[in-house]
């Protein structure tokens, strides 16, 4: 018998992580129950099979007396009257990253921050990888948590990316090691202000005990003042804090262990995000060599600034998953030249002048989508910037850049994509296919 044996249990949100909380649910004997407000789900499983009831199309405000437990997928709001009405009736709410750890045999390392989490945990994923071969990867990098813990034991590592979203539904989540790469506005849509954004991040170690670790940027003046429990290791480009993973003559250097591991110029990577995975890396125990070796080969991630194509000199880039001002202006300013730049998408309440104001030095011209076309524009306006047009879609910002290209394109919308598109994986993947032609 484990916990969950004969429970009745609610699953929210039927997309990847609520059906694959469901599935894990069934397997341990749980009475499922699957709802979404969408009554169009894209099953990957047929819940018949595995006596899954399903409430599509209603609010569960309506059903959740009759359970013992919820659970609730990240594009779910803590906010939504079902979860306060939930928290009355003291009936638990549980995030799928919860239930996942819950169930997790083995240890993990949880990565949060605005920008570069999916670049660090997929690093520190391979650097891990090669240090214990039974790591894994996933959480809001695209792999639901639940969808492996039934297959680990507690020889495995787990490298978890994980969510403001995900952090807002955790009750026990106690990773061994956690980091916090940095912290910029972005869905305050959902968090209503920088300082429950702020707060949710800051949950990702607030179960930990004195002998876990928290790596965060001495750079990022939210992260620096941040105070963990267990052990805070720092990560610098710019100063040299004690114990920390900084550059130095040009090295990334460790403090601790005084060592230089690799020059900053023999790898590809970003180097903050170069100095956070050997960070991470090293407070996991993984000899220097190995992370010197991975970061000078990791070839980078996909709709991460990914050269696509090279079409009549014209090199295309998809930045898909800049989703928020911060990675957007990280991209353009990795460019030395101005470029042709698609943005534009679903509207997060972002404010957009410090990303706009870059536009004069590097951006040729600006093709608009989405949502959040006008705001741009007028933004662009205020700041003096006249070189932008909008466009229908997608496929249309694409065939409006090819004529006008003549150096690079670079899709980075610095918006979701929700809205035009299911995700950024979908965006950039389109994006690839228009480039090509077709
Ligand atoms: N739904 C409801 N009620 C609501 C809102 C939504 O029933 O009030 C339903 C929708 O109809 C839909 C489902 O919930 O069927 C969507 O759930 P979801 O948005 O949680 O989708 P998943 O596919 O489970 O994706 C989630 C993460 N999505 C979000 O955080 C919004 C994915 O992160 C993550 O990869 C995946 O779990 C696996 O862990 C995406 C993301 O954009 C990439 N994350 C944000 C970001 O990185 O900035 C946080």
């Amino acid at each position: 018998m484990n916990y969950f044996s004969g429970k009745k249990i609610l699953v929210c949100g039927m997309a990847k992580s609520g059906q694959s909380a469901a599935l894990l649910l069934c397997q341990l004997g749980a009475e499922v129950t699957a709802s979404d407000t969408n009554v169009d789900i894209s099953w990957d499983y047929d819940p018949a099979v595995y006596k899954i009831q399903c409430r599509l199309g209603e609010d569960p405000i309506r059903f959740i007396e009759a359970f013992d437990l919820i659970i609730i997928s990240p594009g779910i709001s803590v906010y939504a009257p079902f979860v306060k009405k939930a928290n009355e009736l003291n009936i638990p709410v549980w995030g799928e990253a919860e239930l996942a750890y819950r169930l997790c045999p083995c240890p993990m390392i949880a990565i949060t921050g605005t920008n570069g989490k999916t670049t660090v945990t997929t690093l520190v994923g391979e650097i891990l990888l090669r240090h214990n071969a039974g790591t894994v990867v996933a959480g809001n990098i695209g792999i639901p948590l639940t969808s492996l813990v039934s297959i680990l034991s507690k020889e495995n590592m787990v490298v978890a990316e994980i969510s403001s979203f995900q952090l807002e539904t955790i009750s026990a989540f106690r990773p061994s090691i956690s980091a916090v790469l940095n912290m910029t506005p972005d869905h305050l849509d959902r968090h209503g202000t920088m300082e429950n954004y702020i707060a949710a991040k800051a949950r990702i170690f607030e179960n930990q005990r004195q002998d876990d670790m928290t790596v965060l940027n001495y750079d990022n003046i939210i992260t620096r003042a941040m105070q963990p429990i267990g052990r805070r290791i720092y990560f610098s480009m710019n100063e040299q804090p004690e114990g920390g993973v900084y550059l130095k003559d040009g090295q990334i250097f460790s403090h601790e262990q005084g060592v230089n591991i690799l020059p900053i110029s023999e790898t590809r990577v970003m180097p903050e995000n170069a100095l956070a995975a050997t960070a991470l890396a090293l407070c996991a125990g993984v000899a220097p060599e190995i992370i010197a070796d991975v970061l000078s080969n990791f070839k980078g991630v996909e709709h991460r600034l990914e050269l696509i194509a090279t079409i009549h000199g014209v090199d295309y880039y998809n930045d898909s998953k800049a989703t928020n001002v911060d990675a957007a202006i990280k991209a353009l300013t990795s460019f030395d030249h101005p470029v042709v730049l698609i943005a534009g998408g679903y509207d997060k309440n972002t404010d957009f002048t410090p990303w706009v104001e870059l536009f004069k030095e590097k951006v040729s011209h600006l093709i608009l989508m989405g949502d959040t076309a006008t705001q741009i524009a007028k933004t662009c306006e205020a700041v003096g910037f006249s070189n932008y047009e909008s466009v229908e879609d997608l496929q249309d910002a694409v065939k409006r850049a090819k004529a006008l290209a003549t150096a690079t394109v670079l899709l980075s919308p610095a918006c979701a994509a929700w809205g035009m598109f299911k995700n950024f994986e979908v965006r950039g993947n389109l994006f690839k296919k228009y480039v090509q032609g077709g």
